[in-house]
């Protein structure tokens, strides 16, 4: 059978066995890839970058979706930004709270694939009456709109290409102007072994932009080196120092797979390689 080969890094391959193509196409702004594999189920590729799988997506969805919204307590709006698979979508609206969820990605054929052939990861998230789907550029929507809302997640594609501008400070900063009080922003923040330059860079642009910046990590067996960070910003350190009893006592979907208060709390632990790395300012990249 034919081997996927991710090339994420030049020095660092991955590689998983296709036991079929299920999907191939150019879209305006990506390549995608869905392919069916022994370990992961489906598998979602974005120019050769693998996105999600079905089998673990959870170990990512839950962590990008619940960590901040049972921080903030009661989140009535979330923004996505990026997430056109859904799985992110899926599982902001399990939230009885949110009222509105709104996703701005790119790419709306991103949204019809994963309607056709990842039904496993949006489940039925496109249909809620409480998602509102635009298709546009998210520095653009966060830069000119004047809504708000109490958590923003952006679950976007690694920074090159179409997904490079939403690692910015200037984004940040919009994403920050559109935060209610006590309001969350949380981002996809790589592997922090594999791309520690990024890790280091990120952080550094989110403290300039919020009082409370951090950062919070799991893992994530499809992505290559498995470690992965979420980086988070926040103007109250409060929200991002509860403890599992605090988180307990809040309401929590039930049925969850990899969240719970415990892991919520283990999330925000810091190995002292990471606290140091946490310490390294970019000047310090080699
Ligand atoms: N967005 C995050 C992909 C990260 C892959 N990067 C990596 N392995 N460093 C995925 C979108 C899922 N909704």
């Amino acid at each position: 059978m034919p081997w996927f080969e991710e090339a994420y890094s030049p020095h660092w391959r991955q590689s998983i066995e296709v036991e079929h193509i299920v999907h191939e196409e150019r879209t305006d702004f990506q390549t995608v890839l869905i392919f069916e594999s022994a370990v992961f189920g489906r598998v979602l590729a974005l120019d050769g970058l693998i996105q999600t799988t079905e089998r673990d997506e959870f170990f990512y969805h839950e962590m990008i979706t619940h960590v901040p919204l049972v921080a903030h307590g009661s989140p009535s709006d979330v923004l996505i930004i990026g997430g056109g698979d859904g799985g992110a979508l899926e599982e902001v609206l399990k939230h009885p709270s949110v009222r509105r969820a709104t996703l701005v990605d790119l790419d709306r054929r991103m949204v019809e694939l994963s309607r056709d052939f990842l039904p496993g990861i949006c489940g039925g998230a496109f249909d809620d009456a409480r998602a509102r789907l635009l298709f546009t550029d998210g520095l653009a929507f966060v830069a000119e709109t004047g809504e708000s809302f109490d958590v923003v997640i952006v679950d976007s594609t690694d920074p090159f290409g179409p997904g490079e501008s939403l690692f910015e400070e200037q984004f940040y900063a919009n994403c920050r102007a559109r935060l209610r009080l006590g309001g969350v922003l949380v981002h996809q923040g790589g592997n922090p072994f594999a791309e520690w330059p990024r890790f280091v860079n990120s952080r550094h642009r989110l403290a300039k932009v919020f009082r409370d910046a951090s950062f919070y990590w799991g893992t994530v067996p499809s992505y290559y080196g498995g470690l992965f960070a979420f980086g988070w910003g926040a103007d109250d350190p409060a929200s991002r120092e509860l403890s599992a009893a605090e988180l307990a006592a809040r309401p929590i979907p039930a049925g969850l797979r990899w969240y719970s208060p415990a892991t919520h709390v283990a999330s925000f632990a810091r190995p002292p390689w990471l606290e140091a790395l946490d310490a390294a300012s970019p000047g310090q990249l080699a």
